[in-house]
């Protein structure tokens, strides 16, 4: 497919270490993955699915100690261990290069090693980065196909260059112990062994897109981002693009599919999706920031998706779609997760593959799930219902306002306004969130999650925020930026604000605010919305609920300022100066909570 000599040096590299019997260059093409789909049926890898009621959609089991992404053998491999920073693991990278090679040597013997030409972003645009993977996986070539560009015009695009990353994938035996995720950000490489699920073996996705494409993104004066990116089509007509940026399984691929309540939808909003996990964004025309979405499908959280809570991902997912570690109804070949608005299959087998019926519980009379917490399902965008005109436009989409937003209990506010762009750098670095079933781990802990992107940052966190400072410096049109949690929960631990689609209701403000149109009141973490300024009409929630929700607790707030001081306190010298006045200040006006209104 390509005389380019770097190109064939890369793979016969891996030919020779791994040693397959074959390789197959993946061509995009429909008969190709056909016959690659028929072949994983044969061998058990995938099953295919009730061709009637799912057409084109297969299934996949990983293995049962492979269903997420592992932050703990996750490595960036700088030359120098500082540029890694205190957020990264790391390792000294030609050690780490023998390491994998004597892992992975020999692993695809009687094996296929298959050829991944693919792009991030519109082949061809200004925003896009090609990479190719190598790996002995069809359901990594079937998920790649789907989730980015696949084409051997990309080969055209690299032409005689050494301008792609090299991915190199093997499931060798998927030892956990011996499971890696590393990147080497200076050679643009990412080498990923003994796992077969998602985040670890897509490599277009969080590697590339994210932590190598953010280590490039600083270098050439862009940035990558986890983040959604939807347009808000107004009554008059005219669209608004938010980005938002929650960590894993918090709610951006709902976000960015949302249908607004009825009141809006009688007043003529809609919403459109641009993408739901990553965003890149540069300084484009007039001094507006622009933002693309590099990827080509949605690898989207299945449980809690419904017809209520997300429809339109719902409708995604109804062809030509890979569903990973859900459970398999063995009556009729269809898939079926908790919190589906749909009864659950009798005769099933659950994402371990062992025999399923609903109510079943473990030995400590615990129920025990058909799909994993973090099964999912891999779906072409061009099959979302309300995917917008604009995600194919090379030059992004222009930005009003950045959001970023987790899972707290109590601590953050449903929403507020940052001050400034220095100050809403500051709100980005001091996120926190509960940690999900995305990553391998201890679930509902509360830890620092700077704009999402602690597991995703590709280099030394000190300098990300400082490159954030100067992308500000160069944007004249900046976006303004907000904190929203759609998560405080009341005294019974639950979620007070009813979410999903009622956001656009906290949307609506964040839009009215970007235009001028409406008034905020000063607090100690920045501008909150007057209460009666957040439409509620058309919902069962009262305005002393809103209240509740809006309220700025000292005791919580002096907490979370030394919870800060301690993050920050990790990065040293290389914490900008800027975030050390944040924080002073941010603390000073937390102290001062009570004390204005006893002076009054
Ligand atoms: P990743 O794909 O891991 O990056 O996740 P994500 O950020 O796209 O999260 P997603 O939209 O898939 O939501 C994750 C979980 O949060 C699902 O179980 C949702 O049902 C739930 N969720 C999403 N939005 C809301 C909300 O507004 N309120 C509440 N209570 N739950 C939500
Ligand atoms: C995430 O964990 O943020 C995901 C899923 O989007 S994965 O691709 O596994 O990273
Ligand atoms: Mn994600």
């Amino acid at each position: 497919m390509t005389n380019n000599r770097y190109v064939l040096d890369f793979v016969k590299k891996y030919q020779d270490l791994f040693q397959p019997d074959k390789v197959v260059w993946i061509d995009g093409s429909k008969k190709q993955k056909r016959e690659l789909t028929n072949e994983g049926a044969a061998t058990g890898e995938i099953i295919k699915l009730n061709n009637r009621l799912l057409p084109g959609c297969i299934y996949h089991r990983t293995a049962v100690n492979d269903v997420a992404r592992v932050e703990d053998r996750t490595f960036i491999c700088s030359r120098k261990q500082e540029d890694a920073g205190p957020t990264n693991n790391w390792m000294e990278p030609q050690q780490c290069y023998k390491m994998l090679d004597d892992i992975a040597r020999g692993s695809m013997k009687g094996k296929t090693m298959y050829v991944i030409p693919f792009s991030m972003g519109k082949i061809g645009s200004p925003f896009a980065k090609y990479g190719i993977e190598l790996t002995d996986s069809i359901y990594v070539v079937l998920n790649m196909l789907i989730m980015t560009r696949v084409s051997p015009k990309v080969l055209d695009k690299i032409g005689d260059t050494d301008n792609f990353t090299k991915c190199v994938h093997s499931k060798v035996t998927l030892d956990l112990e011996n499971r890696y995720i590393c990147h080497f950000p200076e050679d643009n490489t990412i080498y990923s062994i003994n796992s077969g699920y998602g985040g670890n073996v897509l490599l277009g996705k969080k590697c590339l897109a994210l932590r190598i494409a953010s280590y490039l993104g600083r270098q050439e004066g862009w940035m990558a981002e986890h983040m959604l990116i939807l347009g808000i089509e107004k009554p008059d007509g005219d669209t608004k693009y938010i980005c938002a940026a929650f960590p894993s399984a918090c709610g951006k691929t709902n976000l960015a599919m949302l249908i607004p309540p009825a009141v809006y939808r009688e007043k003529g909003y809609k919403v459109y999706t641009v993408g739901d996990d990553i965003a890149w964004l540069r300084k484009g025309k007039y001094g507006q920031l622009y933002a693309v979405n590099p990827e080509f499908g949605f690898f989207g959280v299945a449980p809690g998706t419904n017809s209520k809570t997300n429809p339109n991902a719902l409708a995604t997912t109804k062809r030509d779609t890979i569903f990973t570690n859900v459970c398999l109804n063995k009556a009729n070949k269809t898939v079926w997760w908790e919190g589906l608005d749909q009864p659950a299959p009798t005769k099933a087998e659950d994402w371990k593959g062992e025999k399923w019926k609903p109510g079943m519980v473990d030995a400590n009379g615990k129920p025990i799930p058909g799909a994993n917490p973090n099964s999912r399902f891999t779906a072409p965008i061009k099959n979302c219902p309300c995917l917008s005109k604009e995600f194919d436009n090379p030059k992004g989409v222009p930005i009003s306002a950045i959001v970023f937003g987790g899972r707290r209990a109590k601590a953050a506010p449903l929403v507020y306004e940052a001050r400034d762009w220095k100050h809403g750098v500051f709100v980005g670095s001091i996120m926190a969130s509960e940690t999900t079933a995305a990553a391998a781990g201890k679930v509902g802990v509360v830890r620092r999650d700077p704009m999402a992107m602690l597991p995703f940052c590709g280099y030394h966190m000190g300098d990300y925020f400082q490159h954030w400072l100067d992308m500000g410096k160069k944007i004249k049109q900046k976006p303004k930026i907000f904190n929203v949690n759609w998560f405080r929960t009341d005294e019974n631990g639950k979620f007070i604000w009813p979410g999903f689609g009622e956001n656009l209701r906290v949307l609506d403000w964040i839009i009215r605010r970007c235009e001028g149109t409406v008034d905020a009141v000063e607090s100690p973490v920045g501008y909150l919305p007057k209460p009666e300024d957040i439409n509620l009409e058309g919902l069962d929630f009262s305005i002393e609920q809103l209240k509740d929700l809006l309220e700025i607790d000292r005791e919580t707030w002096l907490e979370e300022v030394k919870g800060i001081a301690e993050f920050y306190a990790k990065f040293g010298e290389r914490l900008p100066k800027e975030l050390t006045k944040q924080l002073k200040e941010l603390k000073k006006r937390v102290r001062a909570i009570g004390k204005e209104t006893q002076n009054k």
